[in-house]
C-alpha cells in the first residue's frame, strides 16, 4: 500500500468512528491541518523526479478533496447532537439548547380572556371569518349607508361578501339557530383597512361577550366586566362606564379599568389619564333581537368587545402593535 492509500485507510475508518462534533472537528485538524498527513504527501512532491510529479500531485489532491467531502458527509449526518449512546466526556461543555415552541402573546391573552369567561359560564361560539352584510351589518341594527358600512372601512369581495370586521357576526348566528337563556363569548380574527401604524393594524383580534336572560340589566353588565376584569389584574379591580353610541346597543359605553400599574395616580402607560380604556359595551339593542326572531319584550341582553391586541400590548409592554405579526423570533422568543 502507498502512503496515499495508508492515509485514506486510516483517516476514514476513523471518520466513521466518530461520534461527536468536537471529535469531528479534530479529526479535520489532525487529517486535513497544516501539520496533516496530507500536508505532508503535498511536501514530497518537490523530491520527486520531474516525470513522476503530475501524476503524483493529482493523487494527493484526490486524497484531499475525497477526505474533505467525507467530513461533510459526517458532520452532516451526526448533526449537532451527540450520537445515540455517546458518552459525553466534558461536562463543562455547554448543554444543547432544545428548541421548544411557544404560544404567541396573542394566543396567550385571549386564552386568558377566554378561561376568566368561561369560569362565569360562557361558552366559547365560533363562526366564518367571510360573512355576509346581513350577519355584519343589517342585523346589528347598522342600516344601509351607515358610514360603517363604507367601501373604504370595510374588505368587501366578491357576491355580496366581505371580511368580517367584528365578531359580533358569530353571535347573531347562534341566535339564530339557539334561543334564550344563553352566555357566549366570541374569541376570532377581524378586518379593517386601516393603515398600518404602531397602534393600527388591518387585521386584529376581539373578545365579544354576549348575554341573553329574561330581566338582564346594566347591574349584570357592570358586575361581568368587573369579575372579567378582576379574573385578569387582581381582585381590586376598579371600572368605570362612560356614555358613547353604538349602533347595536342602547345604552351603550365604553369601559375604562383604573391603571393597574399606577392605581390611578398616573403613568406613562395609561398617559396620566389613571384609567385605561379597555373596549365598549351596553345593552343589546332591541332591533337586534328582531332581526334574529327573540321578542325584545320579553328578553334582554348585554354585550361587550374588547380589542385582544391592544390588551397584549399592555398586558406584555409591547410597545408597536406590527411586531405582532412580524413573525421575527428574537422578539416572539421572550414570551417562550
Ligand atoms: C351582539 C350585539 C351587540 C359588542 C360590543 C363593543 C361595544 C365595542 C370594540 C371594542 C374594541 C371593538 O375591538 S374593538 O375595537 N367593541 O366597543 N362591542 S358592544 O356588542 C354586541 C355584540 C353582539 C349580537
Amino acid at each position: 500500500m502507498s502512503d496515499i492509500e495508508t492515509t485514506r485507510a486510516t483517516a476514514l475508518a476513523e471518520l466513521e468512528a466518530l461520534t461527536d462534533a468536537r471529535a469531528l472537528e479534530q479529526w479535520r485538524i489532525r487529517y486535513l491541518g497544516k501539520k496533516g498527513p496530507v500536508q505532508d504527501l503535498m511536501g514530497r512532491l518537490k523530491d520527486l523526479p520531474a516525470e513522476e510529479r503530475p501524476g503524483y500531485g493529482q493523487d494527493v489532491n484526490r486524497l484531499k478533496q475525497e477526505l474533505v467531502a467525507a467530513h461533510a458527509a459526517r458532520k452532516e449526518s451526526l448533526g449537532t447532537a451527540p450520537a445515540a449512546g455517546a458518552r459525553i466526556e466534558d461536562f463543562s461543555l455547554p448543554g444543547l439548547q432544545p428548541l421548544i415552541g411557544a404560544f404567541h402573546p396573542i394566543s396567550r391573552m385571549m386564552q386568558e380572556m377566554i378561561t376568566c369567561m368561561q369560569s362565569l359560564g360562557f361558552e366559547v361560539a365560533e363562526g366564518p371569518e367571510i360573512e355576509d352584510e346581513f350577519h355584519n351589518f343589517n342585523a346589528l341594527n347598522i342600516p344601509p349607508n351607515h358610514p360603517a358600512r363604507s367601501e373604504s372601512d370595510n374588505f368587501y369581495l366578491e357576491g355580496n361578501r366581505l371580511l368580517r370586521s367584528q365578531t359580533s357576526t358569530v353571535q347573531i348566528r347562534v341566535m339564530e339557530s339557539r334561543k334564550p337563556p344563553l352566555r357566549i363569548i366570541a374569541p376570532g380574527r377581524v378586518y379593517r383597512p386601516d393603515t398600518v401604524d404602531a397602534s393600527h393594524h388591518y387585521m386584529f383580534h376581539q373578545i365579544e361577550g354576549l348575554a341573553v336572560d329574561r330581566d338582564l340589566t346594566m347591574k349584570d353588565l357592570k358586575a361581568t366586566l368587573i369579575l372579567f376584569f378582576s379574573g385578569l389584574f387582581g381582585e381590586d379591580v376598579d371600572i368605570r362606564l362612560r356614555p358613547n353610541f353604538f349602533p347595536f346597543t342602547e345604552p351603550s359605553a365604553e369601559v375604562d379599568v383604573r391603571c393597574v400599574f399606577c392605581k390611578g395616580r398616573g403613568c406613562p402607560t395609561c398617559q396620566q389619564k389613571g384609567w385605561i380604556e379597555m373596549g365598549g359595551c351596553g345593552m343589546v339593542d332591541p332591533n337586534v333581537f328582531k332581526a334574529v326572531g327573540y321578542d325584545p319584550e320579553v328578553y334582554t341582553g348585554f354585550a361587550f368587545g374588547i380589542g385582544i391586541e391592544r390588551m397584549a400590548m399592555r398586558r406584555f409592554g409591547i410597545p408597536d402593535i406590527r411586531l405582532l405579526t412580524e413573525n421575527d423570533l428574537r422578539f416572539l422568543r421572550q414570551f417562550a
